[in-house]
């Protein structure tokens, strides 16, 4: 046996994508299986990932279901120690697992008012008090991390690690949604939005999965945003 990924709509499924990109990212040699969201094909998957419920789930080669994305992340990172998906220097690591943590418990408003979508933008997005609280901390804690990992490389803390492909769907929101972004968040977003492995992952949410009219939101839409058309502050 090996390993297997459950996962959902490419398009629409944050969680999904954090652990699908990790993996296609780090070649890890997991297969992916997705289903549906919203129709019997998704229980249909989880039937076969029990007990988990939510995606993204990953069976191991004994059997044993991990569910929750930084549960699934971390035994990653324990299974494959000499594929990076921590930072190798122990300060970078210590700062890309207290990011990666912060993301998965946190940006609660920013999640529900610009749900993923990779198969639209849009522009003349309102930002409330609360998404802009959001939009705040996503700019003060990428700032610390770049101030202190530039020299390494333009992740967060210098090389691609889980820290980054958890980050990855806000990336997208911030493009996708034209929000207003200072000028670290901008360039993050912008490595996200030419980075091979977010680009295949996005051609992918093109071509795979129902169309989800829960997802169309009543914004003008624009094309897709190139890496320099992230909105400034
Ligand atoms: N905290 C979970 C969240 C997972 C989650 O909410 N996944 C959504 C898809 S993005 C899901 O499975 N929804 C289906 C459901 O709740 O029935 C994690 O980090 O993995």
């Amino acid at each position: 046996m090996t390993y297997s990924l459950a996962l959902a709509d490419p398009a629409h499924s944050s969680w999904s994508m954090r652990i699908g990109l990790l993996v296609q990212r780090f070649a890890l040699p997991a297969s992916l299986e997705f289903g549906d969201l919203y129709t019997p094909d998704f229980p249909r998957l989880m039937a076969g990932f029990a007990p988990a419920r939510t995606v993204p789930a990953l069976k191991l080669p004994d059997g044993t279901v991990v569910c929750e994305s930084l549960a699934i992340a971390e035994e990653l990172a324990s299974r494959f120690p000499d594929a990076g998906l921590w930072p190798a220097d122990p300060s970078a690591r210590a700062l890309a697992r207290g990011l990666a943590a912060e993301m998965h418990a946190g940006f609660g408003p920013l999640r529900q008012a610009c749900p993923m979508n990779l198969r639209v933008a849009y522009r003349d997005v309102p930002v409330s008090e609360a998404v802009g609280a959001d939009l705040t901390r996503l700019e003060t804690i990428w700032t610390a991390a770049r101030d202190r990992f530039a020299p390494l490389g333009p992740w967060l803390c210098g090389t691609y690690s889980i820290a980054d492909a958890f980050y990855a769907p806000i990336a997208a929101r911030i493009a996708g949604y034209s929000l207003p972004a200072g000028d670290v968040a901008r360039a993050y977003v912008a490595a996200h939005l030419s980075d091979p492995a977010f680009v295949a992952w996005r051609d992918l949410g093109l071509r795979q999965g129902p169309h989800q009219a829960a997802y169309d939101l009543d914004y003008p839409q624009i094309s897709w945003p190139g890496a320099e058309a992230i909105n400034p502050t």
